[in-house]
This record gives C-alpha cells, structure tokens and sequence, in this order.
C-alpha cells in the first residue's frame, strides 16, 4: 500500500466568477479572463513532476458542466443573476482535496478503505458535485473488498473532505491517527465544516475513537480567509507543518494529536517570520507534503512563495536546517491560485494498493501525453465572464469533457 494522489483535472470550464464567499483569491479575481488550457496543462505538469519522482499518481475528472439540472433546479432565467447562474459552469471540482475524507484500510473497524465525499452544502457551486464525485469514486474503488464508499453527510452539516482531515502515522501503509478540524459559524464569514460532519464521518468510517481528534480550527484564520484548514496546516506521516495561528488553541491542538500520537513531530512557522496575511496569500501551507521513494520528505509549494520576501527567507531557513523536511519544490498553479487553489487542494489523497483501483484513473507516462494532446485539442484557450451562459462556449465544453472520457474509456459518466 502506498500513498496515491489523485488530482482533479481542470475541467473545460474553468472560470473566475468570484463565488467564494470568504476566499479572498476567489473574490478578488471575479470578473477576470481565465485560461482553461492553460489551467489544466499546469495541473498536468504538476502531477507528471510528481510521477517522476517516483510517486503514485491518480486523477479524477471534470462534472458535467454547465449543470442544466442546477439551473432548472434553482428556476434559473434570463433575469436570473449572472452569478447565480455561473454556479452551474463552476470547474470546482478539479479541488479534490474537497471531493471526500479518506480513512484508509488500517485505521477502520472492516479493514476497508472509507471514503465518503463531502456534500459541500456551504456554496451553491459545490453543493452540486458530490454525486458526480461518488460515481467516479464508485468506478474507480469499485473493488469492495478493498473499500467502502458512502453517500454525503446530510445537511446542515458542512463536510468540505479532506480539506480539513489530517492523517498521522510513521508510515503511509501503518495504523493511523485522524485528526479533524472544524470552523466554529458565527463569524464574517461562513465555517464551512461542521464538528458533527467530522464527527459522522469518523464513525461511518469505522474510525477507533481513541485515534481520533477532533480540533476547532482559529476564527481568526478564518477571518483572515483560511476558508479550508489546509490553507494553514499540512501533515505528512509523523510531521504537522503549520502556522502558528491554525488552531483555536494551539498548544492544545498540538497536546490533544500528541496524547493520540506521541511521535508528532510539529514544524511550526510563527506568524513574527510569516504572517497570517502571507501565509494565505502565498498558500505555503496549501502544500504537498510528500514522502519520496528514498525516505525524505519533500514540500511541493506554488511559485507564489518564492515571489514573497518573508516566506521565502524562511523557506530557506527551513532547508538550511536539520528538520524533517527537506526539500521544497515550487510549482505553477497560478490558475488554480487566482481562485484559491494551491497544489494542495488539486488533490485527493488515498492509501491504497494501486493494483486495486481502477487504471482508468491512474497516471503513466503515456496517459500523461494522452491527457496533454485532448487539453491542448479540445480546452477553452480563454475564458471571459459574459461568456458564461453563451450556447457555443456550453457546446465547446461538454464536447471537451467527452473527448476526454472517450479517450479514457469511461463514457458512462
Ligand atoms: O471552494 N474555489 C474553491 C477553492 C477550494 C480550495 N480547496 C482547498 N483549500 N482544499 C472554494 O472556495 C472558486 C470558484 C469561483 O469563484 O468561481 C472556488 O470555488
């Protein structure tokens, strides 16, 4: 069993319509020109770069956009506001961090890998994608003897997946402790995970109460557009790399996942060497914390953090010293980034034996090509707001997507 990472592709429809509440990248690139090629060709590079440091690399692909049962749904018309309407043409789901919370085969009760995708209940835009999500889940972990798939918590309780979910473990394939962490809803702007969604996941996935923690995550990071947990803490294995201003209570944030794993290994950024503001602008935390084949760790970091004085001088610092990570690899994912995703949040970890998934949704070399030549053929070169809602770009987008599911043989979706 290994790690594998399964990154959304970037669907064809890829588009800034500012409808975020609370995602500062979101708000302040509403009505901006977006490069769906371009997005998704970056989102390859990523995970070819990965692949070729000897990684396990999966995908997942874009929903069906624009979503005509959305707009009947919400009796969408000509007078219906453009935002509204934009919700339905939203390529959100190329941010699988958000697609589900994964529990793999030694942390349940059956020995099954559990995941159940996040309803997404906070944004109209991503409220619509988790059934999509399951029946990609339900095709690409079929093998039940290997995993188990639920349906969304119900609302009201706002599960936005792995997003605010970190694993703890000495080694991906060994038991491990799941830490959860919720907003707590009262202030400027929505705390899109609920502590009983967490806390209905841990028991649907089988989860032993004793290995699980379950932490409040900081108003204050929230305020300052933390809208996700792993805007501001990543982990990996032993190691927690997080701002000093994650956690409601951070020391005992770091006691309550030490008393359930003592091995924790806190690499702790204080907000005197990068600030709160920076860290979210940056998305240093929204990073890929990576285990390499030969044991060591790696940071994988989007280029915004070596265009930051402060961020980057730290960065350096870190790889100067003796800690456990040790190596940092910035990456472009500047589209994604205009709308609040960073290398992070373009994937969806899973723990499992790559032989018992689907390799419709494993990455090789050559899919890699393949994926490249469709992106190139069939994506929208731009992008821009009035076009949202236009017939010919509606046309230009599902025949993208069906080029692409043609190519990996998965027309049932
Ligand atoms: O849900 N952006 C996403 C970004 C999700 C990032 N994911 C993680 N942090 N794991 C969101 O806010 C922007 C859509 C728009 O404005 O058109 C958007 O949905």
């Amino acid at each position: 069993m290994v790690e594998i990472n399964f990154d959304g592709i970037v669907g064809p429809s890829h588009n800034y319509a500012g409808l975020s509440l609370g995602n500062i990248a979101s708000a302040s690139h509403k009505g901006d020109p977006s490069y769906p090629r371009a997005a998704a060709l970056q989102g390859v590079a990523k995970m070819r770069s990965n692949m070729e440091r000897g990684l396990a690399q999966g995908y997942l692909l874009p929903l069906p956009r624009p979503n005509d049962g959305l707009l009947h749904r919400i009796g969408a018309n000509a007078d219906t506001p453009a935002q509204l309407r934009a919700a339905a043409w939203s390529a959100s789901s190329m941010w699988t961090a958000n697609a589900a919370t994964v529990s793999p085969a030694p942390d349940t009760a059956d020995g099954t890998c559990h995941l159940t995708p996040a309803n997404l209940v906070t944004m109209l835009h991503r409220g619509q994608e988790w059934r999509d999500t399951k029946a990609q889940l339900d095709i690409a972990f079929a093998d039940t003897s290997h995993f188990t798939i639920h349906d969304a918590v119900p609302p009201s309780f706002g599960d936005e997946g792995a997003a605010n979910h970190m694993r703890f473990c000495e080694e991906h394939a060994g038991a491990g402790v799941e830490v959860f962490v919720y907003g707590r809803p009262g202030g400027r702007f929505p705390a899109r995970q609920h502590e009983q969604a967490s806390r209905a996941v841990a028991r649907l996935h089988g989860l032993d109460p004793d290995r699980c923690v379950f932490i409040e995550q900081n108003p204050v990071a929230i305020e300052a557009g933390a809208f996700h947990n792993d805007v501001v803490s990543v982990a990996n294995e032993r190691v927690l790399f997080t701002h000093e201003e994650a956690f409601a209570d951070q020391a005992g944030a770091y006691d309550a996942i030490r008393a359930a794993f003592p091995e924790l290994e806190v690499v702790e950024v204080p907000s005197s060497a990068v600030s709160l503001a920076d860290a979210i602008k940056t998305y240093l935390f929204n990073a890929q914390l990576l285990t390499q084949p030969n044991g060591s760790m790696a940071l994988i970091v989007p280029e915004e953090c070596r265009e930051n004085a402060s961020v980057w001088k730290w960065c350096e610092g870190m790889m100067a010293s003796n800690g456990p990570i040790r190596q940092i690899i910035p990456v472009d994912v500047r589209q994604s980034m205009a709308n609040g995703g960073g290398p992070a949040c373009l994937r969806l970890r899973v723990v499992a034996d790559p032989a018992t998934v689907d390799p419709r949704f494993l990455l090789s070399e050559s899919r890699a090509d393949q994926l490249e030549q469709i992106i190139a053929s069939y994506w929208p070169d731009q992008i821009d707001p009035s076009d949202i809602g236009s017939s010919s770009l509606a046309g230009s987008v599902r025949t993208a997507r069906g080029k692409l599911l043609e190519m990996l043989d998965l027309g049932q979706l």
